[in-house]
């Protein structure tokens, strides 16, 4: 039988249309250890590009650095901007193998980014690119500075959430947050701590 909360919290949800964003969040997902040498590797070892974008037709530097890694034959644009694989990096294949572990979900492809400071952040989007399919599930996880993870619902301009992603935190993003809410990671100026972000995707191909 039901207890008489869950009834009444359903039939507010249902009442006011509140639906939850679709995420979880593990803090601890890569121990304090480990995520500082993964960390390092990333830095130190990963061919890290200034990629630019077209805006009101001035190109601009994107405000952090970039590496697209994934299987051969994987290709992803946003923004005008398309991204050929760099191979898996063993950590980067590590890294995704104990999410798929955890998870039951496969991905093909990352996008990691780099901040290198309090400057550098990214801005308001969606994850919906029509290569990431109907229902993308996108993983996520942070190496270094933590920093703050903002949500805002697409029409419900009142509903926010702010998130802090620690070091070696994974963040679980479901197919209804990139249909109803957009992320964005905002400037923190007066940080000179850098991060490292691992987005994990499944990118159709011609195969698929
Ligand atoms: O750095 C982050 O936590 C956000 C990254 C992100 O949203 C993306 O790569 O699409
Ligand atoms: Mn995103």
């Amino acid at each position: 039988m039901r207890s008489f909360n869950t009834d009444m919290t359903d039939s507010l949800l249902t009442k006011e249309r509140i639906q939850p964003p679709d995420y979880w969040l593990k803090n601890d997902f890569i121990a304090e250890h480990d995520a500082h040498a993964f960390f390092t590797q990333l830095l130190t070892q990963l061919p890290w590009r200034q990629d630019k974008i077209k805006m009101f037709g001035k190109e601009v530097e994107i405000p952090r650095l970039q590496v697209f890694m994934g299987d051969s034959g994987v290709e992803y644009t946003y923004s005008n901007l398309t991204l050929n694989t760099h191979p898996w990096h063993p950590t980067v294949l590590e890294i995704r193998n104990r999410i798929q572990a955890l998870t039951g979900s496969t991905f093909n492809a990352a996008l990691l980014n780099y901040y290198r400071n309090g400057q550098d952040s990214m801005g308001w989007h969606q994850d919906n690119e029509p290569e990431l399919g109907d229902a993308p599930i996108i993983a996520s996880v942070s190496l270094g500075a933590s920093r703050p993870f903002m949500l805002r619902h697409l029409t419900d301009k009142q509903r926010k959430e702010q998130l802090i992603l620690n070091n070696g935190s994974l963040l679980w993003m479901g197919p209804k947050l990139q249909a109803q809410w957009q992320h964005s990671l905002p400037k923190r100026p007066t940080s000179q701590s850098a991060r490292i972000n691992l987005t994990f995707r499944q990118v159709l191909t011609q195969k698929t």
